[in-house]
């Protein structure tokens, strides 16, 4: 796909580091079209963008874009003479600095293109602040990515932040940029006529057979795993209220085919990397998931291509046949599960009818069982939720379920989403500093609970799930398994809990070693002297160092018991413990929450009526 003769696709910064790299290629060429691609990170309260020495998850809307444009390039959408330069930045693990990538594309005489890529609401007010030095430069600039898409897509007018880019003269991409559409985009910015707003929300792109996400290696070792990171469908038949993919994304799910996916593995593999997050929101409802674990599975066993995944799943998936079988042997060792609440009344306020609870425990089970691990995003501030009733069903959880992590979010009604788009025409309250909307910053009011009670709320649920002795009990339930990974299911959580306790952003953000760059700062705030902001920083480094080497003892010690435990394998408790016949019965999961008994009262309804089909059959026959 790719020819090396015309596209360049440089990780990293213009840094100084690469100008050996990009000297040569300015004799060789003199018409060079530069795009540097930056995926924004937000500010932390302290405003400084969140950067790390090593991410712990890839971007894929940088590894989309990347991939669309390497196609691009290759196929010298620009003419025969025209050289490309790819600079994919993902801004979590590489300090942004505008004035140096200026300084670069003028020292090298280019053509720039500026995208900041898969924009989300809480990076929006920093991708400004980036973007403005660029327009003041006079380098053309393209905001794409779930905020300006969402916004677009769900509000009747611009709202200011996006209406401050354009005057800004930024131009807007809102939708997919498969089928060409960065093609055109490129032709426009080379003939320098960029159009203010490129709207494709309407006309959803096929995916099957499209350039797929792809990021070179030397992009991928700056995260701490390895990964690499692609989709396989788009779009959700789902209709949660919080949720944006829906309405950016659409309702009817659109698919890649088993042959990308075998493309995106094998050349992945060629680079030495063997660890994937597949990102679909939900590669259950993805018509042939069959056909890409059949793939996976035949390169594993055919030709020893392993492949380490992650996928995210809803909690219905088990009742799809083989899904669990065929997932373990294609690969996944990790799954994350959009459970989000186990009273049956806010699932139906947030309108998650999908979600059963009566099914949550055989589900996870049977995750648990095969010894993949479990993360389960749990959402705090539903309309029925009290402070009480949060830390009650998370005790009900750790009793009852064996999911391995849970990961607390505040309900946020993200731009895009309809709880946004309803809030926002019956005037009710929402932050306007977008820079807090990362779900882990409370940005609205809560019916019953006062501001204060929420965010305490959201503090002491990752303190009751995050316990060691809770973590113990998880890393038990991995132990008595065959072939089961307690080192790695204790290090996640511990990972989690030490995130979370010292870095002040969530986990889903954190990385290894944080970064900060005094001139960095939030222009909204005044820049610290450099005696005050660099003692500042090294103390807070040397606190989180030793609080992570007190952590790591502590997770050492505990692993030692577990695994040195002569009764190990006899391990059980009710989380573990197969199902029973008097579980609807038996278990709080179903008599402690909110709509728990309505719901079993219709599975006990539901169940009877197809006893009495059965029955019915049976007679006839
Ligand atoms: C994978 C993923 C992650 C991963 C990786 C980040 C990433 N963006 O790749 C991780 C786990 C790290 C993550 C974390 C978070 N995420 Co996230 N994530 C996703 C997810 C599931 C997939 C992203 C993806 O790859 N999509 C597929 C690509 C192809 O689509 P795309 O990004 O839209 O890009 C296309 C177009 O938009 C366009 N485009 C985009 N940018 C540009 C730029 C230019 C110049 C052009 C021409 C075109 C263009 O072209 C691309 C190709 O067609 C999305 C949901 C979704 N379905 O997209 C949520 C989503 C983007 N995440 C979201 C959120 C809120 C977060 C967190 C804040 C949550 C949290 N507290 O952890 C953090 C923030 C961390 C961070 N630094 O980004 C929200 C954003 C909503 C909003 N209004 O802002 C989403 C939409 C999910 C949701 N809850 O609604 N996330
Ligand atoms: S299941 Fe997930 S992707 Fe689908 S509508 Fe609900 S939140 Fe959105």
């Amino acid at each position: 796909m790719t020819s090396p003769r015309h596209v360049a696709c440089l990780s990293g910064s213009l840094a100084r580091r690469h100008e050996k790299r990009y000297g040569p290629m300015m004799g060789e060429r003199p018409e060079q079209f530069d795009f540097v691609m930056i995926k924004p990170s937000h500010y932390d309260d302290d405003g400084y963008p969140i950067v790390w020495w090593r991410t712990i998850l890839p971007s894929n809307s940088l590894a989309a874009l990347n991939g669309l444009a390497r196609d691009a390039a290759a196929r010298q959408v620009l003419g025969p003479d025209v050289r490309f330069n790819l600079v994919p930045i993902d801004e979590c693990n590489q300090h942004v600095v505008p004035a140096r990538i200026i300084r670069d594309i003028r020292r090298r005489g280019s053509r720039a293109l500026i995208g900041l890529v898969g924009v989300q609401s809480n990076q929006f007010h920093h991708a400004l602040d980036l973007a403005r030095e660029f327009r003041a430069a006079g380098l053309p600039v393209v905001i794409g990515g779930f905020h300006v898409s969402g916004c677009l897509s769900m509000l009747k007018e611009i709202p200011p932040e996006i209406q401050e880019a354009l005057d800004m003269g930024c131009s807007l991409f809102a939708g997919e940029a498969e089928e060409g559409r960065l093609d055109s985009l490129f032709v426009d910015a080379w003939e320098d006529r960029l159009q203010p707003i490129y709207n494709y929300l309407k006309d959803l792109p096929s995916i099957a057979g499209v350039p797929y996400p792809w990021m070179p290696k030397e992009s991928l070792e700056r995260n701490s795993g390895r990964w690499s990171s692609f989709d396989l469908g788009r779009g959700c038949p789902f209709q949660c209220s919080f949720c944006t993919i829906i309405n950016v994304q659409g309702r009817k799910s659109r698919f890649r085919t088993a042959d990308d996916l075998e493309g995106i593995v094998r050349e992945n593999l060629a680079q030495g990397i063997k660890a994937f997050f597949i990102t679909d929101d939900n590669l259950a409802r993805n018509r042939d998931w069959e056909a890409f674990f059949d793939r996976l599975i035949k390169l594993s066993e055919e030709e020893g291509l392993k492949a380490n995944l992650t996928i995210q799943v809803d909690t219905l998936c088990h009742r799809i046949p083989n899904f669990i079988d065929k997932a373990k042997r294609a690969g996944v060792m990790r799954a994350f599960i959009g459970l989000e609440n186990i009273n049956p009344d806010n699932l139906l306020a947030a309108n998650k009818r999908q979600n059963k609870i009566t099914e949550y425990r055989h589900m996870i089970q049977q995750w648990h069982d095969k010894g993949i691990f479990t993360l389960a995003g749990y959402i705090l501030g539903f309309p029925a939720d009290t402070k009480e009733s949060i830390l009650r069903d998370i005790e009900i959880i750790k009793r009852e379920l064996p999911v391995d992590i849970l990961e607390f979010f505040f309900l946020t009604p993200l731009p895009g989403s309809e709880d946004h788009k309803r809030m926002h025409e019956a005037g009710e309250w929402m932050d306007p500093d977008l820079n807090k909307y990362d779900l882990h910053h409370r940005v609205s009011h809560h019916a019953t609970m006062s501001d204060a009670e929420w965010e305490e709320t959201y503090k002491a649920a990752w303190a009751a799930y995050f316990t060691w002795e809770h973590m113990e009990t998880v890393t038990r339930r991995h132990a008595r398994l065959e072939g089961g990974r307690p080192n790695k299911a204790l290090q996640y959580l511990n990972e989690f809990r030490m995130l979370y306790e010292n870095e002040g952003v969530h986990t889903l953000e954190g990385g290894i070693i944080r970064r900060k760059r005094r001139r960095s700062r939030r222009p909204t705030l005044k820049r610290e002297p450099a005696l005050l902001f660099y003692p500042k920083f090294a103390l807070e480094t040397a606190r989180k160092l030793f609080s992570y080497w007190q952590g790591f003892r502590k997770e050492r010690a505990v692993l030692r018991r577990v695994i040195n435990d002569p009764a190990r394998y006899d391990y059980s408790d009710l989380a573990t413990r197969p199902l029973m016949d008097n579980e609807l019965a038996a278990l709080d999961l179903f008599h402690e929450t909110a709509g728990g008994e309505e719901a079993v009262a219709k599975q006990r309804r539901q169940d009877a009526l197809l006893e009495a089909v059965q029955a019915a059959h049976r007679t006839a026959a």
